[in-house]
């Protein structure tokens, strides 16, 4: 079975208002007629959620486990849906380095799935965990702990050591891991990539067998990059 790729930029805490028009920006250089075999996705700063205009797929980087209440600070599932999301990502390694845990991780997954979002739930090890031989353990522990028991959901794997740092894990890694990763959750979970993806690499990542689409940080801010690599997809 073929799953349809989704290419997905993260902006971080990255933007404002003039960036709410980079859909269109996007849409001139890769047009949805040329794209109707794959789905794009921006995640934009929570607070250009609602500005932002059509012709993608958006996104929340992250919710909290509640509907509402006392938690300054905090967005929850409910919100960023009511806002035009479709997606959450949850688990990123900067929300775990911040203290998310598995069981945040787990409620929060839950809780995008009782506002209607799709939750990417983000796994991956440390350098110290892989060069220990550890990877495949851990991100298979942490896919036990993060992932509930929904239908519809995402997993990135995103090596911790491979973020931001222009370092890439080699195919060979990544079709390890992917292909390990598939045997766990099933042949109907779309599996990214997602550390230092960049045009120049995105071809050779993205035509793994388990390879479904790529989680994009740094190289998903100008809608050029993010066309060069979704048209590898
Ligand atoms: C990993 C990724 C996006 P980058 O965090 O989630 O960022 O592509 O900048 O490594």
């Amino acid at each position: 079975q073929t799953l349809r790729p989704l290419i997905a930029a993260n902006w971080k805490m990255h933007g404002g208002l003039s960036w709410t028009s980079k859909p269109s920006d996007f849409e001139a250089i890769y047009p949805s007629s040329e794209r109707r075999h794959l789905d794009v996705l921006i995640c934009p700063p929570a607070t250009l959620l609602a500005s932002m205009n059509d012709g993608v797929f958006l996104g929340g980087q992250d919710c909290h486990a509640a509907v509402s209440g006392a938690h300054t600070g905090d967005v929850s599932a409910e919100m960023l849906k009511d806002a035009g999301a479709t997606y959450v990502i949850v688990g990123h390694s900067e929300r775990r380095a911040g203290g998310d845990t598995d069981e945040d991780v787990h409620a929060k997954a839950e809780a995008a799935k009782r506002a209607g979002l799709i939750p990417i739930i983000c796994v991956g090890e440390t350098e110290s965990q892989r060069d220990a031989g550890q990877a495949e353990h851990v991100v298979s522990e942490q896919i036990k702990a993060s992932v509930p028991d929904i239908a519809n959901y995402v997993i990135a794997y995103e090596p911790v050591w491979a973020i931001g740092t222009g370092k890439t894990a080699t195919p060979d890694d990544v079709d390890e891991m992917h292909n390990a990763i598939r045997a766990q959750v099933g042949p109907d979970v779309q599996l990214l990539y997602g550390g230092s993806v960049k045009p120049a690499n995105a071809e050779s990542l993205l035509a793994l067998k388990n390879v479904n689409g790529a989680l994009i940080g740094g190289a998903g801010l100008e809608m050029e990059s993010l066309a060069a690599i979704a048209r590898a997809a």
